[in-house]
């Protein structure tokens, strides 16, 4: 054997790209932003769609901008206006002025995002306030026929996602009541999934319980600090999750490997409003710390305005933002220096900072330490641990401890690390650091150990 068995439950290939991909966008933009809403009710006029500038390669930039690696499109919100000129409803794009009826927004940002060399997905709600047959089978099918519209015309969609409201009153057609369903059994979820699985095998599947990514249980912007990226499948289901607190940690003994998803918007709504101001670069930088640190995706949310442009005020907080996550992890002190371990079972332990994502170093015993020496005192702004998660998710508790002089100072003390942990100090200095693995379901194996200087 030249590498470590697999514990436990471990990523698909499609995981692992999604584990790459850190940071990424969603777009919200429909009706709402032109009557000031978050949910329509499902009776707005087609005529009130009308951005008069919009263009989405200048979306694709302002998530550059940002460093995101992929735009998630809100292709039909639950007032079940369709952004593409679907065969379904009537109740769609080709009925407003913009474009003069022929406008087709899910594939002018699919081939926004294709030009400007980032991903694209798309959310589709479940729940459809606009539609006469919602609560009955007719919607079901109606809705599996736009997925299916939406999975074959558009090229490769990265993600798909599946939202969990299911309010209850609506327009349905003029009926203006109110109508229940159980999301678990009412959408046929996996007959619908299956499909996608056929038409999209690349894409992932998010909805709050998955079953490719879960929800984070919150939309402020962070994921546990214990977060495993393993569940335990049962009484999971959109909209429907039995036990809230396993969203943000998941859970040590999960059988599935289902990561975690932290979905939240640059402004206080989701879709935009004239009132509302933009979270700063800073702000973003937290939220970046609090998910991808805490071994999330973060899914940062855009709002263009009814021009059809993101405002130039969020431009200014993008820009920051990815100004300071570069900042940040601009210096890798740790980077090619002598490093020595307490135990090692496979790969050297030279390959956790060489900086080569395909390389790790594995321990030997589920309490292992590697010390790494800078050679000269450094200001030291933060660290990065990753764990190779092809192996499974593995580390349960860990210390980080700094020396200065011949004193070692503990500087932080975690649980889980997963596919990255990311860790911010304040006002530490040392020339040697220390990672301690203080506890393990299996040996661990670290792809890599990044120390930044600042
Ligand atoms: C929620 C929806 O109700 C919001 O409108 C928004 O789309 C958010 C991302 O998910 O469940």
């Amino acid at each position: 054997m030249t590498h470590p068995n697999p514990h436990g439950a471990i990523p698909t290939p499609n995981h692992l790209v999604w584990h790459r991909r850190e940071r990424y966008g969603f777009v919200h933009f429909t009706q709402n932003t032109f009557t000031d809403k978050e949910w329509g009710f499902g009776d707005e006029d087609p005529a009130g769609f009308n951005p008069t500038a919009l263009d989405c390669g200048q979306w694709v930039e302002a998530a550059k901008a940002g460093g995101l690696t992929a735009l998630i499109l809100t292709a039909k919100h639950h007032d079940g206006f369709c952004l593409w000129p679907t065969a379904t409803t009537p109740h769609n794009i080709s009925r407003s002025p913009f474009r003069g009826g022929k406008g087709d927004l899910v594939r002018e940002l699919a081939e926004a995002c294709r030009a400007g060399g980032i991903d694209f997905g798309l959310y589709c709600s479940p729940w459809d306030r606009n539609h006469a047959e919602y609560g009955r089978s007719g919607y079901v099918e109606t809705y599996h026929a736009q997925w299916k519209e939406l999975l074959t015309n558009y090229g490769p969609l990265c993600e798909l996602w599946f939202d969990g409201a299911n309010g209850g009153d609506g327009y349905y057609g003029g009926a203006r009541e109110k109508r229940s369903i159980d999301a678990q059994v009412y959408y046929h979820f996996e007959e619908l999934w299956a499909e996608c699985r056929r038409l999209q095998p690349g894409a992932l599947l998010f909805s709050d319980g998955g079953p490719g990514l879960r929800w984070c249980g919150n939309e402020s912007g962070f994921s546990g600090f214990t977060s495993w990226c393993k569940v335990n499948p049962a009484g999971a289901f959109p909209g429907k999750v039995d036990d809230h607190s396993r969203l943000p940690l998941g859970e040590a003994d999960g059988t599935v490997w289902r990561p975690v998803e932290v979905d939240v918007s640059i402004r206080p709504g989701w879709f935009f409003h004239p009132h509302e101001r933009p979270r700063t670069g800073e702000e973003l930088f937290n939220i970046w710390l609090s998910s991808v640190g805490q071994n999330a995706g973060m899914l940062l949310n855009l709002a263009p305005d009814r021009r059809g442009l993101i405002p130039s005020e969020d431009l200014v907080s993008l820009n920051r933002f990815k100004h300071l996550v570069d900042a940040f992890t601009a210096v890798d002190l740790a980077r090619g220096k002598p490093v020595e371990a307490t135990s090692t079972a496979f790969g050297s332990p030279a390959h956790a900072v060489d900086g080569n994502p395909e390389t790790y170093w594995a321990a030997g015993e589920t309490s292992a330490v590697l010390t790494i020496d800078f050679g000269t005192e450094e200001r030291l702004a933060g660290i990065r641990l990753e764990e190779a998660i092809q192996f499974g998710q593995r580390v349960e508790a860990f210390s980080v401890e700094m020396r200065m002089w011949n004193t070692w100072t503990e500087v932080f003390r975690g649980t889980t690390i997963g596919a990255q942990r990311i860790v911010k100090f304040n006002q530490a200095r040392g020339r040697q650091v220390r990672v301690k693995i203080l506890g393990a379901q299996a040996p661990a194996v670290l792809r890599g150990v990044r120390v930044y200087g600042g």
